[in-house]
């Protein structure tokens, strides 16, 4: 919003054209998210813990450990979406077609993880799979369309880079809208998986914003993404404002929910942070990258796959628990130990990811 009230004056006062530039916007959104979520985050706790003094937000079958975290607060990603959707309004050209997708995807997920954590609070059992999924489908589905539906001049193509391949591009064509739900929806779950312990699905979305917001900005930037031989998204640069957004409410929300959490993201911060992830991957044409940006969450996406496949072929479990998180609880480790040895890994794979933009 202040990219449209400023920049117009920048003709009379030179010094408003800071405005213009994108470094600049960024860094004020991940510093305004920071604070929003920070000032706001006492006054949403306290309200869902009035809210949620009945209910137990912990499972029947949790280990021990989380016994006393009962009567933690869960929706605290109310904190998360509020302070990430005004702090990217404030700062983000809004007539870019990128950034109204992905703050519809912020809101969209969120609404149906709101839904379901408003459930679980009241009935102890949230959504069924197939409506929590199939609302999930039909969002990616229908945000998708104002991807794909764009004007020949914008010189989008349903096509898909292939990293470390220069020049190298799968075109899609049908096929990319159901391969991009796939990924935005895929994304979502796996956040939402992972979001088991104090902090851990939180660390590395400030991970996955800082380096979509260097994909984002190298993307969107003809020179650099001709230096880099990446493809170059035009317009996709606008969305290392809402990384840096992105960022700050992450930042913000870990100060609530790191160990030992005052409160719970809830599905309402996990799906929405994930719709977001996968969405930006999407936008940025880095789908094949985002099992690195997004590492950790495939991996405890993929130990729930191994371990419900192994059970079902040999009956018994490959893991102690999954997703991976709770086989190490289950070994023994403290809880901050797992939390930030997942974070360190997360971050490996994050630069990981961002060296393949040069390895080509
Ligand atoms: C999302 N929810 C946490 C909190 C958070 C298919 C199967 C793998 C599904 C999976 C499952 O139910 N996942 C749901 C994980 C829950 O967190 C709430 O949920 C929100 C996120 N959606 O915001 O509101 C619990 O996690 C703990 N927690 C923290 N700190 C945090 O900052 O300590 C969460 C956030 C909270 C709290 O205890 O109550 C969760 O774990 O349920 N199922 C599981 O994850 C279960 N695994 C399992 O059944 N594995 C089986 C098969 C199915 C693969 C097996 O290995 O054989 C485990 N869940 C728990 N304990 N709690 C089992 C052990």
């Amino acid at each position: 919003m202040l990219y449209h009230f400023l920049v117009p004056l920048a003709k009379d006062h030179i010094v408003f054209n800071v405005f213009r530039y994108l470094t600049f916007r960024s860094l004020m959104a991940l510093i305004s998210a920071l604070i929003i979520s920070l000032v706001i985050g006492p006054w949403i706790i306290r309200h869902l813990r009035e809210m949620q003094r009945e209910a137990d937000t912990i499972r029947e079958d949790t280990p021990d450990s989380h016994r006393l975290k009962k009567g933690t607060p869960t929706m605290g990603g109310l904190v998360i979406v509020g302070a990430l959707l005004l702090s990217t309004l404030l700062w983000a050209n809004l007539t870019n077609r990128y950034v109204w997708v992905v703050v519809l995807a912020v809101m969209g997920f969120g609404l149906i993880g709101m839904w379901d954590d408003l459930r679980k609070l009241r009935t102890r059992k949230g959504l069924s799979a197939r409506t929590k999924f199939g609302l999930q489908l039909a969002l990616a589905f229908a945000l998708l369309q104002i991807v794909f539906w764009q004007p020949e001049s914008s010189g989008w193509k349903p096509e898909l880079p292939i990293p470390f391949l220069k020049g190298w591009l799968l075109d899609l064509g049908w096929w990319w809208i159901p391969f991009a739900m796939l990924v935005i929806v895929g994304a979502s779950n796996a956040v939402n998986l992972t979001d088991g312990l104090d902090g851990l699905a939180i660390g590395p979305v400030i991970m996955a914003g800082g380096a979509f917001g260097i994909i984002a900005y190298l993307t969107g930037n003809f020179r650099a993404a001709d230096y880099l031989k990446i493809l170059n998204v035009r317009g996709a640069g606008e969305l290392t404002v809402f990384c840096g957004a992105l960022i700050g409410a992450a930042i913000g929300f870990l100060w609530f929910n790191c160990h030992p959490a005052q409160v719970f993201m809830g599905d309402v911060g996990s799906l929405a942070l994930g719709g977001a992830i996968g969405t930006l991957a999407v936008l940025t044409k880095s789908e094949l990258l985002l099992p690195l940006v997004g590492g950790l969450y495939v991996v405890e996406a993929i130990s729930v796959i191994i371990q419900v496949a192994g059970y079902k072929l040999t009956g018994r479990r490959v893991f102690r628990r999954a997703p991976l998180h709770h086989h190490y609880e289950l070994a023994g480790w403290a809880e901050p130990k797992i939390v930030v040895r997942f974070w360190i890994v997360s971050f490996a794979l994050a630069l990981l990811a961002l060296s393949t933009l040069k390895l080509r």
